[in-house]
């Protein structure tokens, strides 16, 4: 009886020990946030989610931890933001692109050449319409942070040079899934084909398509050189990456932990865009050294490929709504001529 008596008292003790025990473990466990990504470790992407990471970690004094999980492990952008919406992920970064099929005013940074310059882009992304566009995000699950730069898009192929539209003709060229980027390069003449970023380096190695369209920083850091003869100077779109939190885990943070993650971004966001235009002005001179042959395409050329898009323009605008599409054109009217 004695010993019974004693070892319900004990496992009471225990019990009890192990309560207080786990109450005092969640206060000082550190929130986890897992951030996934898609390019390499060493890319303009990795860098600059291991620099927020850092500033994270250190302005919560250590009571936020971000675990950046890069070269898309965990699934592509498509499959990343549906965790989020699920709350089973915490963060991302991605393409605005791969977004459409959520958010439609996404569609507005696929028109083509509508930036003629990083300048632009930075304006009009931190400025009232990029904040109005990522606002639409909140409704579907989603918080966007910050936009960082992706960049300029660049062809490559392993076909022929592209010195005119007309050699587009037939080249199998993958596109990000997204209805835009789909009608752009099919109304150039390409069979386009979408497809994941992470499915990519091998459809291009096993051949299954021929060519792509990305930044000079993505062909350098995802060793596309290594599978792309052909690189063409394009700039036929300005590509934004959006830094994107679950909505679900957002609203059960703390003001001063959402502050933490916000000002956290916007440093991203300096330095990532500081980073990314160093590594563009330098990656071209590598890619000729990896091998890659190397044009521009003539100003004439750009003039009637950005002529055979404007068709695509009409549908941008229906679709993103005509009251955003005009507040984008009035902006960027008013930038140009420098009021
Ligand atoms: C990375 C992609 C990439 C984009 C693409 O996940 O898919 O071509 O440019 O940056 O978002």
């Amino acid at each position: 009886m004695k010993t019974l008596r004693r070892t319900v008292l004990a496992t009471a003790a225990a019990l009890m020990l192990g309560t207080v025990g786990s109450a005092f473990a969640q206060d000082i466990k550190p929130r986890l946030i897992r951030f996934g990504y898609g390019l390499a470790e060493q890319s303009n992407q990795g860098r600059a989610v291991k620099m927020f990471a850092e500033q994270v970690e250190k302005a919560s004094g250590g009571k936020m931890r971000v675990r950046a999980i890069g070269a898309a492990a965990l699934g592509p952008d498509t499959q990343m933001q549906q965790a989020l919406i699920g709350g089973a992920q915490e963060m991302m970064v991605g393409s605005t692109a791969t977004l459409v099929g959520i958010t439609k005013e996404m569609a507005l940074w696929d028109t083509p050449f509508l930036f003629n310059n990083a300048k632009e882009a930075d304006a009009v992304l931190d400025g009232p319409v990029g904040q109005k566009v990522m606002d639409k995000l909140q409704d579907k699950g989603l918080v966007g942070l910050v936009y960082w730069e992706n960049g300029f898009r660049n062809l490559t192929n392993t076909k022929r040079p592209v010195t005119r539209v007309e050699d587009l003709e037939g080249i199998k060229l993958r596109v990000m899934q997204n209805p835009v980027y789909l009608d752009s390069f099919k109304l150039m003449g390409a069979n386009a084909i979408p497809l994941p970023f992470s499915e990519l380096f091998t459809a291009l190695e096993t051949k299954t398509v021929d060519g792509q369209e990305n930044p000079f920083n993505t062909i350098l850091s995802s060793k596309f050189f290594e599978v792309q003869k052909y690189l063409t100077v394009t700039n036929h779109v300005y590509s934004p990456w959006i830094v994107l939190v679950s909505k679900k885990w957002w609203d059960g943070l703390s003001k001063d932990e959402q502050k933490v993650l916000l000002d956290a971004a916007r440093a991203s966001r300096e330095f990532e865009r500081r980073d990314t235009r160093e590594e563009a002005g330098r990656a071209l001179a590598e890619l000729k050294t990896k091998g890659m042959q190397i044009n521009e395409l003539p100003p004439a050329e750009v003039a009637r490929m950005r002529d055979k898009l404007t068709r695509v323009n009409a549908m941008i605008a229906t679709n993103v709504g005509m009251e955003l599409w005009q507040e984008t054109q009035t902006t960027l009217t008013r930038l140009r001529s420098g009021k």
